[in-house]
């Protein structure tokens, strides 16, 4: 039975990554941040089955900031492989806790480095790296190869840990990868993200609960494609025979507004009469041009994404309104 450690257990990836590997047969360790108390919804079915819960799949507190609370959970289950996803994921909220972005998310992937370079027996490690290291670059699409230059703090932390992750690989032999994923979005997004928030609204005006929506730049594009497709690519990331560092992404830009006009649309309800655009939304910097090329990926590893972005739209709101009751 192979035995993976996951950082960030409790995050949307965390949990389909989880799933997707106990249903391989693999033993789940897995961290949650100590202050959610393992409240965190995403894992409840799997940690509400006795066969499952304490049995191949087990959690313990521990936060990126102190090693020591990853280091005893790190020795004692000796995985096969690591999968590194906890951070401090929201680019918006990366310009108002600068330092504590740059602690979590760069200097905790330091830290889970150095703790699995020296675990006895070597696992194969995996950074959720991001597209966000590549700012706003000047061609399009992106590869592997692009140039690293982040335009938002949480961009710089995630390029600090790429680059670490390269060193550890290159200089201390470690099989260590970046999965450089674009946006990937469901049902167990943080609600403070677009399409969530989106999503949310959309069933609670439909519901009668909510009268308006207030967005920041609507004109925003990004590349999205659905969390379960990407979990999968990380765990062929560490499957494959030699350690690379690989693009995740669909290759197609949306608008915010794309998801605005879908959302609304499978609900039966106009848009223009609910949506505003309100200041505090809007962000500093927010890169522009971010589309990515997966050929690498698609040709090493034979990944590509399965489920559209209308698909996902359609899947989240589907999931709010039935929340609701709706
Ligand atoms: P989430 O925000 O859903 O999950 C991140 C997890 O990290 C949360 O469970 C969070 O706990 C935990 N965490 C935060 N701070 C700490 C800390 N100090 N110590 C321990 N754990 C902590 O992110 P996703 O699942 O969406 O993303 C997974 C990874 O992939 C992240 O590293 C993200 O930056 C990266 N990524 C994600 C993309 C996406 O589109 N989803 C695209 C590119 C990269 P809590 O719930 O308590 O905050
Ligand atoms: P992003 O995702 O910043 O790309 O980071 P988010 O969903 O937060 O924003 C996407 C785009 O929508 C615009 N936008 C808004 N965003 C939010 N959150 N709320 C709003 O009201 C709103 N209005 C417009 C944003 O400006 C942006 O252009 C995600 C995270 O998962 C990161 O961890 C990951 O690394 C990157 O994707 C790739």
């Amino acid at each position: 039975m192979k035995c993976a450690f996951i950082t960030g257990i409790e995050g949307q990836d965390g949990s389909y990554l989880a799933e997707l590997l106990l249903g391989k047969g693999y033993e789940v360790h897995g961290t949650y941040r100590p202050s959610t108390n393992g409240a965190a919804i995403n894992l409840k079915p799997l940690k509400s089955d006795s066969q499952i819960f304490k049995k191949t799949l087990f959690l313990y507190p521990a936060d990126l900031d102190d090693a020591d609370s990853m280091r005893a959970p790190m020795e004692q289950s000796a995985p096969d492989e690591v999968y590194h996803l906890a951070s401090q994921s929201h680019v918006g909220q990366s310009f108002e806790k600068v330092e504590e972005t740059c602690r979590i998310t760069g200097m905790g992937t330091l830290r889970l480095l150095e703790l699995t370079r020296k675990l006895s027996k070597q696992p194969h490690f995996f950074h959720a790296s991001s597209s966000e290291i590549f700012g706003s670059p000047e061609q399009s699409p992106q590869t592997e190869n692009a140039p690293v230059l982040p335009v938002t703090p949480y961009g710089c932390a995630k390029a600090f840990g790429t680059q670490l992750t390269r060193i550890y690989r290159e200089t201390f032999g470690m099989f260590a990868v970046n999965g450089i994923l674009f946006n990937h979005e469901s049902p167990r997004r943080g609600e403070n993200f677009v399409t969530r928030k989106i999503c949310r609204a959309v069933a609670a005006i439909k519901a009668g609960r909510q009268t308006e929506l207030a967005l920041g730049d609507t004109s925003a594009q990004r590349d999205w494609g659905n969390a379960r497709d990407y979990v999968r690519g990380m765990w062929l990331a560490l499957q494959h025979g030699e350690p690379e560092d690989f693009v995740f992404a669909t290759g197609k830009l949306h608008r915010v507004q794309d998801i605005v006009e879908l959302a609304f649309k499978a609900v039966g309800l106009d848009w223009q009469q609910y949506v505003r655009q309100e200041k505090q939304f809007f962000r500093p910097a927010d890169p522009r041009h971010v589309v990515g090329n997966a050929a690498k990926a698609k040709t090493l590893l034979g990944w590509q994404p399965e489920i559209t972005f209308e698909q996902t739209i359609a899947e989240m709101v589907s999931v709010e309104l039935k929340a609701l009751g709706a």
